[in-house]
């Protein structure tokens, strides 16, 4: 029938695509606005941070979504067919510049200002009073230690062991390495503790494949990767538990490697801690 006909657009088909493109654009925007599935809020100055950065990227590219959607509807409907006959166009090179050198502007512009917040978490050196965790991922479960009274961390003892054909190193500490006789090692599934407002520099390793340490409200994800020993630092300011996720597809129970981190007053942390050596 359209082949037949050059007078076969309708009006109405491009009213009605202009329209749900206004429909689109609007419930879109409104979402974003009103917040309905949202992050859940940051407990530490990073995460903050980050929150505004994410706000930042999002009104940017959210006011050039709009503008975008809004042309596209008003070129539907302006352009429809009214049975004239279509013309070539070739396009328009210093329009082509021009979105060109703007988008790269914003987006090398949001990086170089992006870069700060994640640069902070990773090569800042942690506090010298912050308290030193080391976190090991292992298929499936999270583990942690502490390094007891003397702040310091004893080394592992790792041996071969021929009598199995695959074996993953035991991690067991070096009995003769004072610095570890008061670790405090919580096992595979433990629930770690950190005090209210006390920097924390956790120190990340991985047993066996990459795992990814992450918690939401912290705005943190690192990979554990085998044979490195990642910091990372964050300063909790919400007393609460919040979920630990492993966000590296690690094996058949990834979706298992879950536990909590609890963030206590410095009354709670104590009497947690004193329950973790009693065991
Ligand atoms: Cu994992």
């Amino acid at each position: 029938m359209g082949f037949k006909k050059r007078n076969s657009g309708s009006a109405a088909t491009a009213t009605v695509l202009a329209l749900l493109l206004l429909i689109l654009t609007v419930s879109t925007v409104y979402y974003f606005v009103v917040q309905t599935w949202w992050f859940p809020p940051a407990i530490n100055e990073i995460g903050k941070e980050i929150d505004r950065q994410f706000m930042r990227t999002l009104v940017i590219t959210g006011v050039v979504f709009v503008l975008a959607q809004l042309g596209l509807a008003w070129a539907v409907f302006r352009y429809r067919s009214r049975g004239q006959r279509a013309t070539y166009s070739h396009g328009n090179n210093a329009m082509e510049a021009v979105w060109t050198l703007a988008t790269a502007v914003m987006f090398i512009g949001l990086g170089i200002y992006a870069q700060r917040a994640w640069a902070e978490v990773r090569f800042k050196p942690a506090p010298p009073e912050a308290m030193r965790i080391e976190v090991i991922g292992q298929q499936f479960k999270w583990s942690f230690r502490l390094s007891g009274p003397d702040g310091k961390f004893g080394k592992y003892k790792f041996e071969a062991h021929p009598e199995q054909e695959f074996t993953r190193d035991p991690w067991v500490l070096d009995p003769d390495d004072a610095d570890g006789k008061d670790d405090i090692i919580l096992g595979p599934g433990s629930v770690i503790a950190v005090p209210v407002n006390r920097p924390v520099e956790l120190l990340i390793r991985s047993k066996d494949v990459t795992h990814s340490f992450f918690v939401r409200e912290l705005r943190l994800k690192q990979d554990a990767v085998p044979g490195m020993t990642v910091p990372l630092q964050f300063t909790a300011t919400v007393p609460g538990e919040y979920q630990v996720v492993c966000a590296e597809l690690c094996g058949m129970g990834h979706h298992l490697m879950n536990t909590f981190l609890k963030v206590l007053s410095p009354e709670d942390y104590d009497k947690w801690l004193k329950d973790q050596t009693a065991e």
